[in-house]
Protein backbone atom coordinates (compact mmCIF):
# COMPACT_ATOMS: atom_id res chain seq x y z
CA UNK A 1 0.00 0.00 0.00
CA UNK A 2 2.96 2.44 0.80
CA UNK A 3 4.24 1.75 -2.55
CA UNK A 4 1.05 2.43 -4.43
CA UNK A 5 1.04 5.49 -2.18
CA UNK A 6 4.08 6.55 -2.90
CA UNK A 7 3.78 5.59 -6.77
CA UNK A 8 0.67 8.36 -6.47
CA UNK A 9 2.96 10.88 -4.94
CA UNK A 10 5.85 10.44 -7.41
CA UNK A 11 2.77 10.74 -10.49
CA UNK A 12 0.09 13.33 -9.56
CA UNK A 13 0.84 16.94 -11.06
CA UNK A 14 2.56 19.23 -9.21
CA UNK A 15 -1.01 21.19 -8.40
CA UNK A 16 -2.82 18.67 -6.52
CA UNK A 17 -0.15 17.69 -4.62
CA UNK A 18 0.46 21.20 -3.71
CA UNK A 19 -2.84 21.33 -2.98
CA UNK A 20 -2.77 18.43 -0.63
CA UNK A 21 0.11 19.77 1.30
CA UNK A 22 -1.63 23.08 1.63
CA UNK A 23 -4.99 21.17 2.69
CA UNK A 24 -3.29 18.63 4.89
CA UNK A 25 -0.08 20.29 5.99
CA UNK A 26 2.29 17.50 7.48
CA UNK A 27 -0.68 15.31 7.51
CA UNK A 28 -1.01 14.86 3.95
CA UNK A 29 0.43 11.25 4.31
CA UNK A 30 -2.34 10.39 6.51
CA UNK A 31 -5.37 11.89 4.47
CA UNK A 32 -3.77 9.88 1.26
CA UNK A 33 -3.20 6.56 3.21
CA UNK A 34 -7.29 7.06 4.28
CA UNK A 35 -8.38 7.83 0.64
CA UNK A 36 -6.08 4.99 -0.28
CA UNK A 37 -8.06 2.48 2.44
CA UNK A 38 -11.48 4.02 0.90
CA UNK A 39 -10.33 3.54 -2.20
CA UNK A 40 -9.61 -0.17 -1.44
CA UNK A 41 -12.70 -1.29 0.38
CA UNK A 42 -14.82 0.72 -2.50
CA UNK A 43 -12.37 -1.78 -4.93
CA UNK A 44 -13.29 -4.58 -2.62
CA UNK A 45 -17.09 -4.43 -2.15
CA UNK A 46 -17.03 -3.83 -6.03
CA UNK A 47 -15.17 -6.96 -6.43
CA UNK A 48 -17.36 -9.26 -4.20
CA UNK A 49 -20.78 -8.18 -6.10
CA UNK A 50 -19.37 -8.59 -10.21
CA UNK A 51 -18.00 -12.08 -8.23
CA UNK A 52 -21.50 -12.41 -6.98
CA UNK A 53 -22.91 -12.38 -10.43
CA UNK A 54 -20.00 -13.86 -12.37
CA UNK A 55 -17.67 -16.04 -11.36
CA UNK A 56 -14.14 -14.76 -11.95
CA UNK A 57 -14.89 -11.37 -12.29
CA UNK A 58 -14.35 -9.94 -9.07
CA UNK A 59 -10.69 -12.12 -9.04
CA UNK A 60 -9.97 -10.01 -12.54
CA UNK A 61 -10.93 -7.09 -10.19
CA UNK A 62 -8.78 -8.68 -7.49
CA UNK A 63 -5.92 -9.19 -9.90
CA UNK A 64 -5.86 -5.82 -11.85
CA UNK A 65 -5.29 -4.00 -8.51
CA UNK A 66 -2.87 -6.10 -7.48
CA UNK A 67 -0.68 -5.80 -10.67
CA UNK A 68 -0.82 -2.39 -10.37
CA UNK A 69 0.00 -2.86 -6.69
CA UNK A 70 3.04 -4.80 -7.81
CA UNK A 71 3.86 -2.74 -10.95
CA UNK A 72 3.87 0.41 -8.08
CA UNK A 73 6.57 -1.78 -5.70
CA UNK A 74 8.66 -2.72 -8.39
CA UNK A 75 8.81 1.07 -9.77
CA UNK A 76 10.22 2.20 -6.45
CA UNK A 77 13.76 2.80 -5.88
CA UNK A 78 13.27 0.86 -2.43
CA UNK A 79 11.34 -2.47 -4.29
CA UNK A 80 13.04 -4.99 -1.74
CA UNK A 81 12.18 -8.59 -1.35
CA UNK A 82 9.99 -8.66 1.63
CA UNK A 83 7.63 -5.69 -0.32
CA UNK A 84 7.34 -8.02 -3.50
CA UNK A 85 6.24 -10.93 -1.73
CA UNK A 86 4.19 -9.12 0.56
CA UNK A 87 2.46 -7.62 -2.35
CA UNK A 88 1.70 -11.52 -4.26
CA UNK A 89 0.52 -12.71 -0.88
CA UNK A 90 -1.85 -10.26 -0.15
CA UNK A 91 -3.22 -10.89 -3.67
CA UNK A 92 -3.30 -14.43 -3.42
CA UNK A 93 -5.12 -14.10 -0.24
CA UNK A 94 -7.55 -11.56 -1.41
CA UNK A 95 -8.91 -13.92 -4.35
CA UNK A 96 -8.76 -16.92 -2.06
CA UNK A 97 -11.43 -14.86 0.80
CA UNK A 98 -13.35 -13.00 -2.53
CA UNK A 99 -14.26 -16.88 -3.71
CA UNK A 100 -15.01 -18.53 -0.23
CA UNK A 101 -17.04 -15.12 0.76
CA UNK A 102 -19.13 -15.58 -2.48
CA UNK A 103 -19.51 -19.22 -2.01
CA UNK A 104 -21.29 -18.45 1.37
CA UNK A 105 -22.99 -15.97 0.11
CA UNK A 106 -24.21 -17.57 -2.85
CA UNK A 107 -25.82 -20.52 -0.33
CA UNK A 108 -27.60 -18.31 1.81
CA UNK A 109 -29.09 -16.88 -0.89
CA UNK A 110 -30.03 -20.02 -2.19
CA UNK A 111 -31.48 -21.35 0.69
CA UNK A 112 -33.53 -17.57 1.37
CA UNK A 113 -34.90 -18.10 -2.32
CA UNK A 114 -36.55 -21.61 -1.34
CA UNK A 115 -40.17 -20.18 -1.16
CA UNK A 116 -42.15 -23.28 -0.53
CA UNK A 117 -40.04 -23.70 2.81
CA UNK A 118 -40.60 -20.50 4.20
CA UNK A 119 -44.22 -20.58 4.35
CA UNK A 120 -44.82 -20.36 8.10
CA UNK A 121 -42.62 -17.27 8.55
CA UNK A 122 -41.81 -14.18 5.96
CA UNK A 123 -39.07 -14.67 4.48
CA UNK A 124 -35.91 -13.25 6.20
CA UNK A 125 -33.78 -12.68 2.87
CA UNK A 126 -35.87 -9.96 2.50
CA UNK A 127 -34.47 -8.14 5.45
CA UNK A 128 -31.02 -9.24 6.67
CA UNK A 129 -31.49 -7.43 10.35
CA UNK A 130 -32.38 -10.15 12.79
CA UNK A 131 -34.91 -7.73 14.26
CA UNK A 132 -37.21 -8.70 10.93
CA UNK A 133 -37.78 -12.03 12.26
CA UNK A 134 -41.18 -12.17 14.25
CA UNK A 135 -39.80 -15.29 16.73
CA UNK A 136 -36.32 -15.26 18.10
CA UNK A 137 -35.75 -18.97 16.44
CA UNK A 138 -35.50 -17.79 12.57
CA UNK A 139 -36.39 -20.35 10.12
CA UNK A 140 -33.87 -22.89 10.73
CA UNK A 141 -33.24 -24.17 7.42
CA UNK A 142 -32.06 -20.65 6.59
CA UNK A 143 -29.88 -20.05 9.63
CA UNK A 144 -26.59 -22.71 8.71
CA UNK A 145 -25.85 -20.80 5.67
CA UNK A 146 -26.23 -17.57 6.97
CA UNK A 147 -24.10 -18.46 9.86
CA UNK A 148 -21.58 -20.06 7.98
CA UNK A 149 -21.59 -16.96 5.62
CA UNK A 150 -21.17 -14.33 9.23
CA UNK A 151 -18.10 -16.83 10.05
CA UNK A 152 -16.67 -16.63 6.74
CA UNK A 153 -16.81 -13.16 7.05
CA UNK A 154 -15.84 -12.72 10.25
CA UNK A 155 -12.81 -15.38 9.67
CA UNK A 156 -11.91 -13.26 6.68
CA UNK A 157 -11.89 -9.89 8.81
CA UNK A 158 -9.81 -11.17 11.73
CA UNK A 159 -7.30 -13.09 8.87
CA UNK A 160 -6.94 -10.06 7.32
CA UNK A 161 -6.16 -8.30 10.99
CA UNK A 162 -3.50 -10.93 12.16
CA UNK A 163 -2.50 -10.76 8.34
CA UNK A 164 -1.68 -6.80 8.58
CA UNK A 165 -0.37 -7.10 12.00
CA UNK A 166 2.09 -9.88 10.50
CA UNK A 167 3.10 -7.48 7.77
CA UNK A 168 3.47 -4.49 10.22
CA UNK A 169 5.75 -6.70 12.52
CA UNK A 170 7.80 -8.59 8.79
CA UNK A 171 8.89 -4.03 8.46
CA UNK A 172 12.06 -5.71 10.42
CA UNK A 173 14.21 -3.24 8.40
CA UNK A 174 12.92 -0.21 9.99
CA UNK A 175 13.53 -2.02 13.77
CA UNK A 176 17.01 -3.09 12.41
CA UNK A 177 17.42 0.56 11.51
CA UNK A 178 16.20 1.77 14.53
CA UNK A 179 18.25 -0.26 16.81
CA UNK A 180 21.38 0.70 15.16
CA UNK A 181 20.37 3.89 15.91
CA UNK A 182 20.56 3.33 19.41
CA UNK A 183 23.59 1.74 19.56
CA UNK A 184 25.94 4.71 17.26
CA UNK A 185 28.17 6.62 19.80
CA UNK A 186 28.52 10.32 17.73
CA UNK A 187 32.39 11.33 17.92
CA UNK A 188 33.42 14.64 19.97
CA UNK A 189 33.68 16.89 16.62
CA UNK A 190 37.54 18.33 15.63
CA UNK A 191 35.12 21.49 15.80
CA UNK A 192 32.76 22.14 18.11
CA UNK A 193 29.42 24.40 17.38
CA UNK A 194 30.29 27.73 18.89
CA UNK A 195 28.20 28.20 22.12
CA UNK A 196 25.26 30.39 22.12
CA UNK A 197 25.63 33.67 23.33
CA UNK A 198 23.13 34.18 26.49
CA UNK A 199 22.13 37.52 23.93
CA UNK A 200 20.91 35.08 21.70
CA UNK A 201 17.68 34.68 23.56
CA UNK A 202 15.06 37.80 23.08
CA UNK A 203 13.69 36.96 26.14
CA UNK A 204 9.67 36.83 25.04
CA UNK A 205 7.31 34.33 26.36
CA UNK A 206 5.90 31.92 23.72
CA UNK A 207 8.52 32.54 21.42
CA UNK A 208 9.92 30.11 18.92
CA UNK A 209 12.53 28.17 20.42
CA UNK A 210 16.01 29.19 19.70
CA UNK A 211 16.80 25.16 18.63
CA UNK A 212 14.25 23.46 17.64
CA UNK A 213 14.07 19.86 19.43
CA UNK A 214 14.04 16.75 17.42
CA UNK A 215 10.33 15.92 18.17
CA UNK A 216 9.04 19.40 17.14
CA UNK A 217 11.26 19.90 13.73
CA UNK A 218 8.90 20.08 10.74
CA UNK A 219 9.36 16.77 8.93
CA UNK A 220 8.99 16.85 4.69
CA UNK A 221 9.59 14.50 2.47
CA UNK A 222 8.06 11.92 0.02
CA UNK A 223 8.62 8.84 1.64
CA UNK A 224 5.18 7.28 2.78
CA UNK A 225 7.49 4.58 4.85
CA UNK A 226 10.77 5.61 6.29
CA UNK A 227 13.62 4.52 4.51
CA UNK A 228 15.17 1.98 6.73
CA UNK A 229 19.04 2.23 6.04
CA UNK A 230 21.13 -0.34 7.95
CA UNK A 231 24.70 2.03 8.99
CA UNK A 232 26.56 -1.25 8.77
CA UNK A 233 25.36 -1.44 4.73
CA UNK A 234 25.57 1.62 4.08
CA UNK A 235 27.96 3.24 1.80
CA UNK A 236 28.21 6.97 -0.22
CA UNK A 237 29.11 6.84 -3.60
CA UNK A 238 31.08 9.93 -5.35
CA UNK A 239 30.81 9.26 -8.80
CA UNK A 240 30.39 11.45 -12.21
CA UNK A 241 32.41 14.18 -13.32
CA UNK A 242 35.07 13.42 -10.38
CA UNK A 243 38.90 12.27 -11.02
CA UNK A 244 38.48 9.93 -8.75
CA UNK A 245 35.09 7.84 -7.72
CA UNK A 246 35.28 7.73 -3.78
CA UNK A 247 33.36 5.11 -1.18
CA UNK A 248 33.23 6.12 1.97
CA UNK A 249 31.82 3.46 4.72
CA UNK A 250 29.65 5.05 7.90
CA UNK A 251 32.11 4.02 10.07
CA UNK A 252 34.84 5.82 7.78
CA UNK A 253 32.88 8.96 7.74
CA UNK A 254 32.33 8.85 11.57
CA UNK A 255 36.10 8.58 11.81
CA UNK A 256 36.32 12.06 9.83
CA UNK A 257 37.32 15.52 11.54
CA UNK A 258 33.59 15.92 11.83
CA UNK A 259 32.46 20.28 12.73
CA UNK A 260 29.30 20.41 14.50
CA UNK A 261 27.63 23.87 13.60
CA UNK A 262 23.55 25.88 14.01
CA UNK A 263 22.10 25.76 10.38
CA UNK A 264 18.71 26.63 9.58
CA UNK A 265 16.92 24.79 6.99
CA UNK A 266 14.01 25.96 5.41
CA UNK A 267 11.15 24.65 3.14
CA UNK A 268 10.42 26.02 -0.33
CA UNK A 269 6.52 25.49 0.30
CA UNK A 270 6.84 27.50 3.98
CA UNK A 271 4.31 30.26 3.34
CA UNK A 272 4.50 33.67 4.52
CA UNK A 273 4.49 33.20 8.35
CA UNK A 274 4.09 28.96 8.37
CA UNK A 275 6.68 26.64 10.23
CA UNK A 276 8.26 24.30 7.88
CA UNK A 277 11.51 25.91 9.13
CA UNK A 278 14.01 25.13 12.14
CA UNK A 279 16.97 25.71 13.84
CA UNK A 280 19.28 22.51 14.90
CA UNK A 281 23.01 21.47 15.70
CA UNK A 282 24.25 19.33 12.98
CA UNK A 283 27.19 17.09 13.26
CA UNK A 284 29.05 16.53 10.48
CA UNK A 285 32.31 16.39 7.91
CA UNK A 286 32.60 19.25 5.36
CA UNK A 287 31.07 18.37 2.30
CA UNK A 288 33.61 20.08 0.52
CA UNK A 289 36.23 17.62 1.82
CA UNK A 290 34.97 14.75 0.35
CA UNK A 291 34.34 16.43 -2.81
CA UNK A 292 37.79 17.36 -2.76
CA UNK A 293 39.01 13.73 -2.17
CA UNK A 294 37.19 13.07 -5.95
CA UNK A 295 38.58 16.09 -7.74
CA UNK A 296 35.53 17.47 -8.82
CA UNK A 297 36.26 17.92 -13.05
CA UNK A 298 36.31 21.00 -14.99
CA UNK A 299 32.52 21.94 -16.51
CA UNK A 300 30.80 20.32 -13.39
CA UNK A 301 28.57 22.98 -12.03
CA UNK A 302 26.18 20.29 -9.70
CA UNK A 303 25.89 17.74 -7.68
CA UNK A 304 23.22 15.43 -7.80
CA UNK A 305 22.66 13.94 -4.35
CA UNK A 306 20.28 10.47 -4.15
CA UNK A 307 18.70 9.15 -1.20
CA UNK A 308 17.87 5.36 -0.54
CA UNK A 309 14.64 5.72 -1.77
CA UNK A 310 15.75 7.38 -5.14
CA UNK A 311 14.86 10.87 -4.63
CA UNK A 312 17.21 13.34 -5.60
CA UNK A 313 18.20 16.99 -5.46
CA UNK A 314 20.49 19.44 -7.82
CA UNK A 315 22.91 21.79 -5.75
CA UNK A 316 25.11 23.64 -7.01
CA UNK A 317 28.30 22.56 -6.46
CA UNK A 318 29.69 25.97 -5.82
CA UNK A 319 27.81 26.27 -3.12
CA UNK A 320 29.91 22.80 -1.74
CA UNK A 321 32.56 24.49 -2.09
CA UNK A 322 32.74 27.77 -1.62
CA UNK A 323 33.63 27.40 2.29
CA UNK A 324 30.22 27.55 3.87
CA UNK A 325 29.63 24.60 6.47
CA UNK A 326 27.70 22.30 3.96
CA UNK A 327 27.65 19.43 6.05
CA UNK A 328 27.30 15.63 5.11
CA UNK A 329 25.38 15.40 8.65
CA UNK A 330 25.29 12.31 11.02
CA UNK A 331 23.99 14.21 14.31
CA UNK A 332 21.29 16.37 14.87
CA UNK A 333 21.10 18.19 18.56
CA UNK A 334 23.55 15.79 19.95
CA UNK A 335 21.43 12.73 18.83
CA UNK A 336 22.17 10.07 15.71
CA UNK A 337 20.06 11.81 12.96
CA UNK A 338 16.03 10.50 13.64
CA UNK A 339 14.88 8.22 11.30
CA UNK A 340 12.81 10.36 9.65
CA UNK A 341 15.48 13.48 9.53
CA UNK A 342 17.62 10.69 7.50
CA UNK A 343 19.26 8.42 9.69
CA UNK A 344 22.31 7.36 8.96
CA UNK A 345 23.55 10.45 6.96
CA UNK A 346 22.05 13.53 4.99
CA UNK A 347 23.07 17.00 3.45
CA UNK A 348 22.68 20.20 5.27
CA UNK A 349 23.33 23.09 3.12
CA UNK A 350 23.32 26.76 4.75
CA UNK A 351 21.37 28.68 2.52
CA UNK A 352 19.24 26.57 0.52
CA UNK A 353 15.86 25.13 0.61
CA UNK A 354 15.73 21.46 1.37
CA UNK A 355 14.55 20.40 -1.79
CA UNK A 356 17.37 21.30 -3.63
CA UNK A 357 20.13 20.53 -0.71
CA UNK A 358 19.04 18.46 2.35
CA UNK A 359 18.98 14.86 0.80
CA UNK A 360 17.97 12.58 3.98
CA UNK A 361 19.08 9.12 3.75
CA UNK A 362 21.99 10.24 1.27
CA UNK A 363 23.32 7.11 -0.57
CA UNK A 364 25.36 9.40 -3.50
CA UNK A 365 26.65 12.20 -4.54
CA UNK A 366 27.14 12.41 -8.36
CA UNK A 367 28.88 15.42 -9.78
CA UNK A 368 27.11 16.66 -13.02
CA UNK A 369 25.89 19.67 -14.79
CA UNK A 370 22.26 21.17 -14.35
CA UNK A 371 22.21 20.81 -18.51
CA UNK A 372 22.52 17.00 -17.85
CA UNK A 373 21.14 16.09 -14.64
CA UNK A 374 17.28 16.30 -13.88
CA UNK A 375 16.35 16.70 -9.75
CA UNK A 376 13.30 15.09 -8.10
CA UNK A 377 11.33 18.55 -8.11
CA UNK A 378 12.40 20.12 -11.35
CA UNK A 379 10.22 18.48 -13.54
CA UNK A 380 7.15 19.13 -11.03
CA UNK A 381 7.31 22.94 -11.32
CA UNK A 382 9.77 23.71 -8.79
CA UNK A 383 13.14 26.40 -9.88
CA UNK A 384 16.59 24.48 -10.51
CA UNK A 385 17.80 26.69 -8.06
CA UNK A 386 16.19 27.35 -4.83
CA UNK A 387 18.59 29.77 -2.67
CA UNK A 388 16.19 30.88 0.72
CA UNK A 389 14.76 34.25 0.47
CA UNK A 390 15.01 36.58 3.55
CA UNK A 391 11.84 36.51 5.94
CA UNK A 392 10.28 37.07 8.64
CA UNK A 393 7.71 36.04 11.00
CA UNK A 394 5.92 37.11 14.26
CA UNK A 395 5.41 34.46 17.01
CA UNK A 396 3.73 36.27 19.24
CA UNK A 397 1.63 37.59 19.87
CA UNK A 398 -0.50 34.58 19.08
CA UNK A 399 -3.15 34.78 16.66
CA UNK A 400 -7.25 35.09 17.55
CA UNK A 401 -6.52 35.61 21.03
CA UNK A 402 -7.06 39.28 22.18
CA UNK A 403 -4.33 41.37 24.41
CA UNK A 404 -4.31 43.89 27.12
CA UNK A 405 -4.28 47.75 26.03
CA UNK A 406 -1.21 48.58 26.87
CA UNK A 407 1.95 47.74 26.08
CA UNK A 408 1.84 45.00 24.04
CA UNK A 409 4.96 43.02 23.49
CA UNK A 410 5.79 41.78 19.87
CA UNK A 411 8.18 39.08 19.21
CA UNK A 412 9.30 36.38 17.02
CA UNK A 413 11.79 34.90 13.89
CA UNK A 414 13.39 35.81 10.91
CA UNK A 415 16.39 34.73 8.80
CA UNK A 416 18.35 35.26 5.70
CA UNK A 417 20.62 32.41 6.03
CA UNK A 418 24.63 32.81 5.36
CA UNK A 419 23.98 36.57 4.70
CA UNK A 420 22.46 37.09 7.78
CA UNK A 421 20.03 39.53 9.81
CA UNK A 422 20.34 43.16 9.58
CA UNK A 423 17.56 44.39 10.63
CA UNK A 424 13.78 43.78 11.65
CA UNK A 425 10.97 45.91 11.77
CA UNK A 426 7.53 46.61 12.31
CA UNK A 427 4.58 48.62 11.38
CA UNK A 428 1.17 48.84 12.97
CA UNK A 429 -1.91 49.75 10.07
CA UNK A 430 0.60 50.56 7.43
CA UNK A 431 2.21 53.23 9.78
CA UNK A 432 5.96 54.25 9.49
CA UNK A 433 8.15 51.17 10.27
CA UNK A 434 10.00 51.14 13.68
CA UNK A 435 12.53 48.95 14.45
CA UNK A 436 12.37 46.04 16.76
CA UNK A 437 15.31 44.99 19.11
CA UNK A 438 17.16 42.53 17.36
CA UNK A 439 18.50 39.70 19.39
CA UNK A 440 22.46 38.71 18.83
CA UNK A 441 22.40 35.82 16.29
CA UNK A 442 24.27 32.69 16.67
CA UNK A 443 25.94 32.88 13.21
CA UNK A 444 24.70 34.14 9.71
CA UNK A 445 23.49 30.23 8.83
CA UNK A 446 20.93 30.57 11.56
CA UNK A 447 17.73 32.29 12.48
CA UNK A 448 17.72 35.02 15.16
CA UNK A 449 14.91 36.26 17.31
CA UNK A 450 13.48 39.84 17.64
CA UNK A 451 11.13 41.70 20.24
CA UNK A 452 9.50 45.21 20.31
CA UNK A 453 6.90 46.63 22.54
CA UNK A 454 4.12 48.62 21.19
CA UNK A 455 1.86 50.92 22.58
CA UNK A 456 -1.57 49.95 21.73
CA UNK A 457 -5.15 50.91 23.27
CA UNK A 458 -8.14 49.08 23.06
CA UNK A 459 -9.21 48.26 19.14
CA UNK A 460 -8.30 46.20 16.15
CA UNK A 461 -4.68 46.38 14.17
CA UNK A 462 -2.67 45.14 11.42
CA UNK A 463 0.94 44.61 12.37
CA UNK A 464 3.42 43.02 9.41
CA UNK A 465 6.98 42.51 9.94
CA UNK A 466 9.64 42.71 7.69
CA UNK A 467 13.50 41.58 7.71
CA UNK A 468 16.77 43.35 5.96
CA UNK A 469 19.63 41.17 5.76
CA UNK A 470 23.46 42.35 6.13
CA UNK A 471 23.70 42.99 2.52
CA UNK A 472 20.97 45.80 3.14
CA UNK A 473 18.24 43.89 0.97
CA UNK A 474 14.88 44.19 2.17
CA UNK A 475 12.67 41.24 2.07
CA UNK A 476 10.54 40.72 -0.62
CA UNK A 477 7.25 42.57 0.00
CA UNK A 478 5.25 41.18 -3.25
CA UNK A 479 2.93 38.18 -1.74
CA UNK A 480 3.83 35.48 -3.74
CA UNK A 481 3.14 31.54 -3.44
CA UNK A 482 5.57 28.81 -2.48
CA UNK A 483 6.10 27.59 -6.09
CA UNK A 484 8.38 27.50 -7.96
CA UNK A 485 10.93 28.75 -5.61
CA UNK A 486 9.46 30.08 -2.17
CA UNK A 487 6.68 32.33 -0.52
CA UNK A 488 7.23 36.14 -0.49
CA UNK A 489 5.12 39.17 1.23
CA UNK A 490 5.13 40.37 4.83
CA UNK A 491 3.68 38.06 7.52
CA UNK A 492 0.30 40.03 8.73
CA UNK A 493 -1.39 39.06 11.90
CA UNK A 494 -4.71 40.97 13.36
CA UNK A 495 -4.74 42.16 16.88
CA UNK A 496 -7.41 42.37 18.88
CA UNK A 497 -6.48 44.54 21.89
CA UNK A 498 -8.91 44.91 24.41
CA UNK A 499 -9.45 47.53 27.51
N1 LIG B 1 15.34 11.57 0.71
C1 LIG B 1 14.70 12.75 0.77
N2 LIG B 1 15.32 13.80 1.31
C2 LIG B 1 14.70 15.00 1.40
C3 LIG B 1 13.39 15.16 0.91
C4 LIG B 1 12.75 14.03 0.33
O1 LIG B 1 11.60 14.08 -0.13
N3 LIG B 1 13.44 12.83 0.30
N4 LIG B 1 12.77 16.37 1.02
C5 LIG B 1 13.60 17.56 1.18
C6 LIG B 1 12.87 18.72 1.59
S1 LIG B 1 11.77 19.35 0.47
C7 LIG B 1 13.08 19.34 2.79
S2 LIG B 1 12.35 20.84 3.12
C8 LIG B 1 13.96 18.76 3.81
C9 LIG B 1 13.26 18.63 5.14
O2 LIG B 1 14.08 18.03 6.07
P1 LIG B 1 13.47 17.56 7.46
O3 LIG B 1 12.33 16.63 7.15
O4 LIG B 1 14.56 16.91 8.22
O5 LIG B 1 12.96 18.81 8.14
O6 LIG B 1 14.38 17.47 3.44
C10 LIG B 1 14.79 17.34 2.10
N5 LIG B 1 15.36 16.03 1.95
MO1 LIG C 1 11.00 21.24 1.23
Amino acid sequence: MTAVGGAVIDAVPPGVKDWAVALFGTADKVALLVGMALVIAGLAALAGVVEDRRRFAGIAVVGVFGLAGLAAVLTRAQASANALVLAVLTAVVAVVLLRLLVRRLQEWGSQAAEPATAAATPSPAASPTPTAYPSPTPNPRHAPARRRFLQALAGGAAFTAVGGAFAAAWRGAAAVASEARGRVALPVPASAAPAIPAAAEAGVEGITPLVTPNTDFYRIDTALSVPAVDPATWVLKVTGMVDREVELSFAELLAKPLVERHVTIACVSNNVGGDLIGNARWLGWPVRELLALAGPQAGADMVLSRSADGWTAGTPLEVLTDGRDALLAVGMNGEPLPLEHGFPVRLVVPGLYGYVSATKWVTQLKVTRFEDDVAYWTPRGWSERGPIKTSSRIDVPRGGRPVKAGTVLFGGVAWAQHTGIGKVELRVNRGPWQQTGLAQSISLDTWCQWKLGLDLTEGQYEVQVRATDLSGRVQDEQNRPAAPNGATGFHTIRVDVKP
